[in-house]
């Protein structure tokens, strides 16, 4: 059953409840009572993986259900939040500056990480300023009872029992107490907002107190945490996340897409510059990224991206900390506007966007209502076939042009 059926058969449901509630048996709608039943059957698993009995209900001691704690339902008629709204807010002039300020009070710290595991500075400060604000907005929802709720509830719920576990595992270490372990309502710990497993992987005792302590005002050991997880993931020191270009009038549009990396010789053969007029950089693999197709800026972006992409899947996220990194660093806005005009989609205009494009025969990937890299190739393919410029870009003109 797809997301959006589901959710018509709930809002019939609840016009006629006596009609359609043998047809309805919804995950988040479990009571609880059952949450009781649910905690029993997952202590059984957690204590054979290893946690002992005084771990585990020293845990969950004070945990019941809480529907609070649940991910409200993506509501389809939600306008997407458009990509420069989220920058605005994520790449703040108070951010860049609270940014600056705290380069210069952990200087020291930072040297000896980027020393240590040849990250960025600016990016682990953009990172921190991007999941906590630097350390202000760590979230006051103990870990155990976030993931037990998320793990009850059904959805992901798979993911959330494997992040329990992991978090069980750091309570049954020592490394912090259960009044201690203090998160995001998903279950993110910390400066950076580390996952339990995540934690569990390349947690760092950098203070040398004895225990990697993502959750003191202390951001030492977070952050060095943080430039341990970037290095693993392939982190380039002295390499750029990206770079902001200008295209050619007679550019191919469908050579765009995170899916086409190609070298700085191919791109600056077809004219793809820097603002300053400057040749693309030699980085090796090179992909575009339009975000808001030809009307607005658009860039470059190197492996280190990809290594933002792989620490927060959202491209939204890694085109912000890249830019958060370098306006840290003191550089300036995009030199492009974004196209502020255009119309918000909402999630259920994105959702028929795919479903037509499916029909038509383009692969979008899931039909989830979100713009993906998958969706956006299938959006490149359907322009293509109509010979309109390939940008990729979702609009309610493209939808338009999908309904006829
Ligand atoms: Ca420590």
């Amino acid at each position: 059953m797809t997301r959006g059926l589901l959710y018509i058969l709930i809002a019939l449901a609840s016009c006629f409840p006596a009609l359609a509630t043998a047809q309805v048996s919804v995950p988040v709608a479990r009571a609880a009572s059952d949450f009781e039943i649910w905690r029993n059957e997952f202590r059984i698993k957690a204590l054979a993986a290893g946690i002992s009995t005084t771990t585990f209900d020293a845990a969950f001691h004070k945990v019941t259900y809480d529907p609070r704690t649940r991910t409200t339902d993506e509501n389809q008629a939600e306008f997407v939040r458009p990509i420069w709204e989220y920058l605005d807010s994520a790449v703040s002039a108070t951010r860049i500056s609270t940014g600056k300020s705290k380069a210069r009070s952990t200087y020291g710290l930072l040297r000896t990480l980027e020393r240590k595991y040849r990250v960025d500075s600016e990016i682990l400060l953009a990172i921190w300023g991007m999941e906590t604000n630097f350390g202000a907005f760590r979230g006051g929802t103990y870990t155990i009872k976030a993931l037990a709720n998320a793990a009850h509830n059904g959805r992901r719920s798979e993911f959330a029992e494997a992040e329990l576990l992991g978090a069980l595992e750091i309570l049954n270490r020592g490394d912090v107490t259960p009044s201690g372990m203090l998160g995001s309502t998903g279950g993110a710990m910390g400066h950076t907002q580390f996952m339990p497993t995540t934690y569990l992987r390349f947690g760092v005792d950098q203070n040398r107190d004895g225990q990697a302590n993502i959750w003191s005002d202390n951001p030492a050991d977070a952050l060095a945490s943080t430039a341990n997880h970037l290095h693993d993931l392939g982190w380039e020191k002295d390499q750029p996340w990206g770079v902001e270009v200008t295209l050619p009038p007679e550019f191919n549009y469908s050579l765009i897409g995170e899916y086409e990396p190609q070298t700085a010789t191919f791109w600056n053969a077809r004219g793809v510059r820097t603002p300053a007029g400057d040749k693309i950089p030699n980085h090796r693999s090179i992909a575009l990224l339009a975000p808001a197709g030809a009307n607005g800026p658009i860039f470059a972006v190197f492996p280190n991206f990809q290594v933002i992409r792989q620490y927060n899947m959202s491209v939204s996220y890694s085109l912000a900390v890249g830019h958060l990194s370098d306006r840290i660093n003191g550089d300036g806005p995009f030199h492009a506007n974004w196209p502020r005009k255009d119309t918000p989609m909402t999630r259920a205009n994105q959702h028929e966007i795919q479903t037509l494009l499916h029909e038509r025969g383009f692969d979008v990937g899931a039909i989830d209502g979100m713009i993906g890299p998958k969706t956006i190739e299938a959006i490149q393919a359907f322009q293509v076939s109509e010979g309109v410029l390939a940008d990729g870009y979702a609009t309610l003109s493209l939808l338009d042009q999908l309904r006829r």
